[in-house]
């Protein structure tokens, strides 16, 4: 038997069109592989989407995927992760399911003192799947607790794979996530296939393995930066020997510069960055551009970005990050423990009236007026449209104009 094991699709999830075409484009690589390695079924551990109801465009191509899966047939289990998962059911997996293109093998009920925990067998293949599915902020760990599970003696010689979408303690690289260890998971299965978790790991449970396979591309910069790429799982078990192929899907080519201008003045630190960009080879490369420091004069709005893009041109996609550069013209420092929100904006506004008395007077009049006065929210019953007329209207009046809202 052999089958193929994805996690964290994450379709839809980045804002860059470039990436989203990247992120469809691993996709359709991995079912490629499938189809091309004639695997029996496909399992695919929480977190297809991005979210529960994602974009036409990005549904439009993972349907047509999933279809030539079904085409092949090549049967597809799944389960919701944090991402695509509603407590409403009402997600675009739903939606697969009712077409016929895919299974939710997350089969849970949820009595008052336990979960009971449903199975899903596939006859051909002679699998038998059960689930649960991930929830938002981690919430399905309270399944884990009272779990009841009744394998019937005619499964058994079925291979049972469990699909879960949760952070595992042995695995997790940050000590605060909230985990379950691998002890926690229901006992009598074969195959544990993870998701949640971005990074790849095998470890054993008895006989059994659990695995988590990382994600099939990169969801964030950081994991572009360190992953580059994506990848699956291709598991074979014969003979009661697991053999598990890792498939790297690599894109394109991931490129990190990080300019420091701190001292510099703006103009300076303009030519640094370009003469920087110059010595390197972009094309056709995601290039990750981190400028920080604190520049000594300048504003950080006068980073020259048209001649950086001028100069990157040649790239896939350019990925620019300032959030670490700020300059001397004006930067306050304030110590935020132990204070009120109502404090630190007297703070902020008094250092800032010290730093710039200049810049200062022609706001100073409109600054404590607005704070005050615009301190309210939507209330229930109220529309958005009221509400922010009222916001519009307040502030408005402060600033003593007339605005005519066409809508
Ligand atoms: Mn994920």
């Amino acid at each position: 038997m052999i089958f193929a094991h994805l996690a964290d699709v994450h379709l839809g999830g980045w804002r860059y069109p470039e990436l989203q075409e990247l992120n469809l484009k691993a996709f359709k690589k991995a079912i490629e592989i499938c189809i091309e390695k004639k695997v029996n079924f496909v399992v695919i551990s929480g977190d297809l989407f991005e979210n529960a109801v994602p974009p036409v465009d990005v549904l439009k191509e993972a349907v047509s995927e999933f279809r030539r899966l079904k085409e092949a047939n090549i049967p597809c289990y799944i389960v919701p992760g944090s991402h695509d998962y509603s407590v409403t059911g009402k997600t675009f997996i739903e939606v697969l399911e009712k077409a016929g293109l895919c299974k939710n093998v997350a089969l849970v009920e949820e009595k008052k003192e336990k979960t009971i925990l449903n199975f899903f067998y596939d006859k051909k293949n002679k699998v038998l799947l059960a689930g649960i599915p991930g929830k938002k902020v981690n919430l399905e760990i309270e399944f884990f607790k009272n779990l009841e599970i009744k394998i019937s003696d005619k499964f058994k010689d079925f291979f049972k794979i469990f699909v879960f979408h949760t952070t595992l303690t042995e695995m997790k690289p940050i000590e605060e996530m909230p985990s379950i260890s691998i002890s926690s998971l229901p006992a009598g299965f074969d195959y544990y296939a993870g998701g949640h978790l971005h990074l790849i790991d095998i470890r054993k449970k008895e006989n059994a393995l659990v695995a988590y396979p990382g994600p099939l591309f990169p969801n964030n910069i950081e994991e572009l930066e360190k992953l580059r790429g994506g990848n699956f799982f291709i598991v074979e078990y014969k003979n009661k020997e697991f053999k598990i192929e890792k498939q790297e899907i690599f894109l394109k080519d991931v490129i990190s510069l990080e300019v420091d201008v701190s001292g510099l003045p703006i103009e300076e630190a303009n030519l640094k960055i370009i003469r920087e960009i110059s010595k390197l080879d972009l094309k056709d490369k995601i290039f990750i551009l981190r400028i920080v420091g604190c520049l000594s004069s300048g504003k950080t709005s006068e980073i020259d970005f048209e001649n950086i893009k001028e100069k990157s041109k040649n790239a896939y996609l350019l990925l620019k990050n300032t959030s670490k550069l700020s300059t001397k013209d004006l930067e306050l420092e304030i110590e935020a423990e132990n204070k009120t929100i109502e404090e630190l904006e007297k703070e902020i506004i008094e250092l800032y009236n010290k730093q710039i008395p200049e810049e200062f007077k022609s706001y100073s009049r409109f600054i404590l007026p607005l704070l005050e006065n615009i301190n309210f929210e939507k209330s229930e019953e109220e529309k958005k449209q009221d509400f922010e007329k009222r916001v519009i209207d307040s502030i408005c009046k402060i600033l003593n104009i007339n605005f005519e809202n066409d809508n």
